[in-house]
Order: C-alpha cells, then structure tokens, then sequence
C-alpha cells in the first residue's frame, strides 16, 4: 500500500490509464515539474502536492492498464493499491479526476467491454461515485482529436452521460494538458468545489 501521503483532510485525485497525460496535468496544476514520459507506467508510486498551511493535497496516481517494462504481477499490485487508496482517502477526497486520452478512450473501452467485462475507465468511474468521491472525466490530447464534438458525444456515451455533451460540462472537460490549455476542467472542477462548499479551493484552480 502506498504510505507517503501527507495527512492533509481535502484532496483531489488524478486516476487513470497509463501514458494519458495525468503527470503533465499536474504539472499544469502546481506548476512544478513531475516526471512524464513517453511510454506508459512512469509514475509508480504517488505524486503528491501539498499545501499545508490550506490543508490541502493534489495526488497524481499511477496509472493502470498496460505499463511498458513492468510485469503484469506488479501492474495488478498496483491497481489494487490505487483503488485500496481512493477507498481509504474517499471522505477527504472531493473531485476525482479521471483522465482519459482522448484519441485512444472509445476504441479502448470498446475493446474491453463485453457480456462480462467492463472497461477499466467505466469501472473506475462508477467506483468513484459509489465510494462518493464527484468524478470528473478530463478528455485530453484533444490537441490531436480532429471531430471534437464528435468524439466527446461517443465518450459520454460510454459513460452513460445522454450526448450532447455539452449537457455535462460539469463532468466532462476537454483538455490539452501538454498545451497548457485546461480551463474546461478548473471550471468543472469548481462546480463541484462549490458543490462541496469548498469555494476556498478554488485558488488552486
Ligand atoms: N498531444 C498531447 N500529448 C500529451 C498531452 N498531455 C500529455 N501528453 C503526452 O503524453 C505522454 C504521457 O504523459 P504523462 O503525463 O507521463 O502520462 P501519465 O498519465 O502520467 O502516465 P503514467 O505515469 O505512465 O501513468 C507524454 O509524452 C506527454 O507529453 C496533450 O495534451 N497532448
Ligand atoms: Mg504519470
């Protein structure tokens, strides 16, 4: 199990597959530099940053899914230990956000779902709610997404969110993480900061 959060009673999450941009996000969010990469499974242990005078945590989770060089044992170790910590940490914890590559997300989750299989993503998502934790679903790379609207309806889908997906923009926000262009999710990140009553977040968003 992970053991270096700091004790801080509000936190946001990042979660995720790997390679989809959750490190360059949280780049953008604390403005520090965190290790990113080219090949997925870099981040292996949690990012966290930490405010504590505002009693207040980012964490960057490692991703899931496939990791370039990390055996399957250790993938699965690692999952377990990201859902054990979202389900610790879920009453400090008051938006998950759950990134998405915004090139890859439909066809991987169509790949994965089936009679009996559920795509890691919609997993996760449901996880979130259920454990009471407002997910929030970041499409990034959308720098390399040519029919947005298109691929946005066909997400919300997916995640059983009725297209258009404009109807959700409290849930679902189209990024560039790597462009610097994020302010879809700092505002959907607010609403639910609002919803919370939590508007003294709102200074990191
Ligand atoms: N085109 C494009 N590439 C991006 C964007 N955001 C991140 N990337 C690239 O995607 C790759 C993976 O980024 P990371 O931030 O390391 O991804 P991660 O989700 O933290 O990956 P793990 O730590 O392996 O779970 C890097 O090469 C980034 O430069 C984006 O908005 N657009
Ligand atoms: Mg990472």
């Amino acid at each position: 199990m992970f053991d270096t959060r700091p004790d801080r009673s509000a936190e946001v999450v990042l979660v995720g597959r790997s390679n989809v941009g959750k490190s360059t996000l949280m780049r953008e969010f604390t403005g520090h530099s965190v290790d990113t990469g080219q090949r997925p499974g870099v981040t292996q242990r949690p990012n966290h940053f930490d405010w504590a005078s505002e009693d207040f945590v980012i964490t960057d989770l490692p991703g899931f899914g496939f990791m370039q060089g990390v055996p399957e044992e250790r993938r699965e170790q690692i999952k377990t230990d990201v859902v054990q910590y979202i389900e610790e940490y879920a009453p400090n914890i008051l938006v998950g956000v759950l990134v998405l590559d915004g090139n890859a997300a439909v066809e991987i989750i169509d790949r994965h779902s089936g009679p009996e299989t559920i795509a890691h993503d919609i997993e996760l998502f449901g996880f979130l709610q259920d454990v009471g934790i407002p997910p929030v679903i970041a499409v990034n790379k959308m720098d390399k997404v040519d029919d947005k609207d298109g691929e946005l309806d066909a997400i919300a889908k997916r995640f059983g969110l009725h297209p258009p997906w404009k109807q959700w923009q409290d849930t679902i926000a189209p990024i560039s993480a790597k462009r610097g262009s994020i302010q879809p999710l700092n505002d959907a990140i607010r609403e639910q900061l609002q919803a919370a009553g939590r508007e003294d977040l709102f200074q990191f968003f």
